[in-house]
């Protein structure tokens, strides 16, 4: 246990860590890829212990990683993991802990003044705490006392004081249990992790496609013939994904990305399970095009690629009618030689139409409406407000229209996004356009986050009555479930902030880092009657707390979970709507955890006394749960026990694959956005800034790993600014200078970031970058989509002024 000692001690001697800011030149992938799991194995002492372990990952019998959601092939890589995987198997096995002497040593004061970092990095939580008011300090409690108090505070309350979150971590298994408490006791209030982050998606894809998830599945990217990339950051969110992108590029896919910077993985990626690769340093070029839009610019970009499309295809029409007049028949637009080529190209490969006029007219609805609005926008002003030129936007949507089958590919910086649901929309009306939704090759990806956050949805996590099984479990459990609308995210954190919520249960997560405008949430939080954490490391969300307060530590998915009835399985659902079983490998980080199954069947216990459910039954025994996931579910969960293990995982059925439109008109929907971009009171000010919130190479959301962004050239810093050179002069700064940032928006309540180190990057003008959840503090909790409730994380106005402070890291 000496290293724990050691490493409390040297990481809270504020040793300094000297900031290195230098151009990236290498790919993503490679050789640096491999040193930096090199490094975590070894930081977390699981050096002799990961590779055995690392070779089970995201294989059939295997576990499935704790990182992002990306698809688990049939046909797996000899190791089936990426460097962020890695770091997270290291993070979860580590051998440190957050014990009893630990937590003996610190009161929570001491400890809110330490960095998300550290709190972490004391490795995984071993003893069920209670904080103890005259200590200050969390101090070991018995499991069934917790439940017992914990069941007692909630049933004193009203069931609309409660809140049940949830982190998209949290297996099939758990998430069903867990939602089906939340409603047996009275409440809908299940906001969770999906309400920051694809709930665009949630809301839009629907309207539009009849789908709440993306169509596509792994083969589409065989059999793709373009991908157009949009808003998602695939070195660093999802690195798996690369070898999907990197074999579609080796067979001539063009990839088309919209990016509000040069993320090196949508640039060049070497591949560090390819021995080839790495000895000869060849790098595959990703991105055959590479549009750099607009802090929100993305409405504008793709309205101006579907201009391009609709306005080629009527020159196309007008030229094979005049052509049948008598005239040349060559499109006449002398301002646009790039839609006149494009046109041209057309006409010359003996195309008589750029859109599929069949499939618009067979399957969708608004198509007139969206393609006089595309008509109407003015070339000048999609420009300006996409950041790209009119020839850039006609040179995608010519790659586009020479494309058989398209695929969409998008995150967070679309979603998270005040037009959010409406950034969705366009990319579907997009892909409309051309029919490039069900028939193979083509279809809407939306990568996900947490590995299972798509699942939880499945299972019943949502706060919209309309989407949960309400009278199926009402009849399978015997209970009258709410029919009211419960809180997201966002209306949680308003209820927090009123009072109006006064106890708090976490499955998971850290929702204090993790929500908007946390400064002010803090407060509204500490005043809370009673704060519930099941977790497996410390974070800020523990050390600030309720009236009453529990840390509950849990297996994680990589341990063995062993119960009545042997060694459990759990499963989960990938970004492509896959179902999947992992089996844990490691032993426990400590003889105290529960599952996360056995500590909700607890609290439920607990609080609601007898009920039809047999919490006990399913502890015991995990499949008992997944037959109930079935009853409940019967299509979608169809054989679940006897399909856990398929290779590949087994698939949900989508209708919208099939071309069956689940949508109100039964018909794929063009929805126009009613404009290209939100309003500011701040459209004029020039000294104003668009602020988007990033995620670093060595950080899996709040988590901080360390203080590398390697891609984007950053060593040992997070509080930092990116911003475009000419940016920094004309507001009057220096490269490296420090910096405060302030909300420009909602006047009544100043928002400020301090000490932020500006760093010359390759952005547009007029947008800058932060990282995530550093600049957290200066969200209004109401700068959020209308539709979606998604917090506007990728767009924010801020202005900034000189520091009286020098960054401190
Ligand atoms: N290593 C690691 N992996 C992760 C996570 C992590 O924190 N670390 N988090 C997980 C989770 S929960 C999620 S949701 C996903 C997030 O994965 P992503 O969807 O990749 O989200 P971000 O990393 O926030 O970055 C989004 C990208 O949007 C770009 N962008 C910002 N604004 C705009 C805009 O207006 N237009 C366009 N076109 N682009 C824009 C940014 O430059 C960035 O490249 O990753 C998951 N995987
Ligand atoms: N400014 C800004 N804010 C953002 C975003 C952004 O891009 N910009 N992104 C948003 C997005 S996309 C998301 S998804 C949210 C993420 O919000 P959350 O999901 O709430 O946060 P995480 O950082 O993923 O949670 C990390 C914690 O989860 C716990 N944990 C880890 N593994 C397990 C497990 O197996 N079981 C249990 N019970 N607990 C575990 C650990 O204690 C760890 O400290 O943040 C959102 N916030
Ligand atoms: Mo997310």
């Amino acid at each position: 246990m000496v290293h724990l000692v050691v490493s409390r001690e040297a990481s809270m001697t504020s040793k300094r860590r000297s900031a290195k800011i230098k151009a990236y030149s290498g790919p993503a992938g490679g050789w640096g890829s491999a040193k930096s799991v090199a490094e975590i194995t070894l930081k977390e002492h699981v050096a002799l212990r990961g590779p055995k372990l690392l070779s089970t990952q995201n294989k059939p019998e295997g576990y499935m990683c704790v990182s992002c959601a990306w698809a688990k092939p049939a046909k797996t890589h000899p190791l089936e993991f990426c460097e962020n995987g890695a770091k997270a198997t290291a993070w979860e096995v580590t051998t440190r802990r957050a014990d009893r002497e630990f937590f003996d040593k610190y009161t929570l004061r001491e400890l809110e003044r330490w960095p998300d970092h550290n709190l972490e990095e004391q490795g995984r939580l071993t003893h069920p705490m209670r904080w103890d008011e005259a200590m200050d300090k969390y101090v070991p409690v018995a499991w069934a006392e917790a439940f017992a108090e914990i069941g007692r505070e909630v049933r004193a309350l009203d069931p609309h004081q409660v809140d049940f979150y949830t982190s998209g971590r949290a297996s099939l298994e758990t998430s069903y249990m867990y939602q089906l408490f939340a409603r047996m006791y009275g409440s809908n209030n299940l906001p969770d992790s999906s309400n920051m982050c694809h709930e665009s998606s949630s809301v839009a894809l629907p309207e539009s496609i009849g789908a709440s998830v993306g169509t596509a599945v792994l083969s589409d990217f065989q059999n793709t013939d373009c991908i157009f990339y949009i808003a998602q950051n695939v070195g660093t969110s999802s690195p798996r994904f690369l070898h999907d992108l990197q074999d579609a590029v080796d067979r001539g896919v063009k990839i088309v990305t919209f990016n509000l910077l040069r993320e090196r993985g949508l640039e060049r990626f070497v591949n560090p399970q390819s021995p080839a690769q790495m000895l000869t340093g060849k790098e595959t070029k990703i991105s055959s095009e590479y549009y750099q839009v607009n802090n929100g610019g993305d409405i504008a970009a793709l309205f101006g690629v579907c201009k391009a499309l609709i306005e080629a295809d009527d020159a196309l029409k007008a030229s094979h009618q005049s052509r049948v007049a008598g005239d040349d028949g060559s499109p006449k637009d002398p301002e646009n030689a790039a839609m006149v080529a494009f046109a041209a190209s057309m006409a010359a490969a003996d195309k008589k139409h750029v859109l599929d006029h069949d499939f618009i007219k067979e399957h969708t609805t608004g198509f007139e409406e969206f393609a006089d609005a595309a008509r109407g926008h003015r070339w000048e002003e999609l420009e300006r407000i996409s950041g790209l030129s009119r020839d850039q936007m006609t040179q995608a949507a010519a790659t586009y229209a020479k494309s058989d089958a398209v695929m969409m590919v998008y995150g967070m910086g679309l979603t998270q996004q005040l037009m959010g649901v409406q950034n969705v929309h366009m990319v579907c009306n997009l892909a409309l356009l051309r029919g490039n939704i069900g028939k193979p090759g083509a279809n809407i990806c939306a990568v996900r986050g947490h590995s299972n956050v798509q699942g939880q949805r499945t299972v019943g996590i949502t706060e919209k009555p309309g989407l949960a099984p309400l009278d199926k479990l009402s009849e399978l459990y015997g209970f009258e479930p709410p029919r009211w609308t419960g809180r997201s995210t966002v209306e949680t954190c308003e209820a927090i902030m009123s009072g109006q919520s006064r106890a708090f249960i976490s499955l998971g997560g850290n929702f204090l880092r993790a929500v908007p405008d946390t400064t002010a949430m803090e407060d509204g939080w500490r005043k809370m009657r009673l704060s519930v954490q099941i977790a497996t490391k410390l974070n800020r969300s523990h050390v600030v707390h309720g009236e009453i307060a529990y840390l509950l530590p849990c297996l994680g998915r990589i341990e063995v979970d062993e119960q009545a009835s042997g060694p459990q399985a759990v499963s989960i659902e990938s970004s492509i709507a896959h179902f999947h079983g992992s089996r844990g490998k490691t032993k426990p980080a400590s003889p105290e955890l529960l599952s996360e199954p056995a500590i909700v069947a607890g609290i439920a216990k607990a609080t609601l006394g007898e009920t039809k459910v047999p919490w006990d039954s399913w502890v015991g025994n995990y499949a008992e749960i997944r037959d109930a996931i079935e009853q409940t579910y019967p299509e979608t969960f169809k054989d679940f026990n006897k399909r856990l293990f398929t290779r590949g995982g087994f698939v949900r059925p989508l209708p919208a694959r099939e071309r069956k439109w689940v949508t109100k008109s039964g018909k794929a929907n063009f929805l126009t956005p009613e404009k290209l971009f939100p309003e500011f009171s701040t459209t004029k000010s020039t000294d104003v800034l668009h602020l988007a919130t990033l995620r670093s190479n060595d950080q899996f959301n709040t988590t901080i790993y360390g203080y590398s962004d390697r891609f984007r050239g950053v060593e040992g810093a997070r509080k930092i600014v990116f911003m475009n050179p000419e940016d920094i002069s004309r507001l009057g700064f220096a490269d490296g200078e420090s910096v405060d940032l302030t909300t420009a928006i909602d006047a009544h309540k100043v928002r400020k970031v301090t000490a932020l180190r500006i760093v010359q990057y390759d952005i547009p003008k007029g947008c800058c970058g932060a990282y995530y959840p550093e600049t957290n503090p200066l969200f209004p909790l109401a700068h959020h989509d209308p539709r979606s409730k998604t917090p506007s994380y990728k767009l924010l106005p801020v202005r900034l002024s000189r520091s009286a402070e020098i960054p401190r890291d």
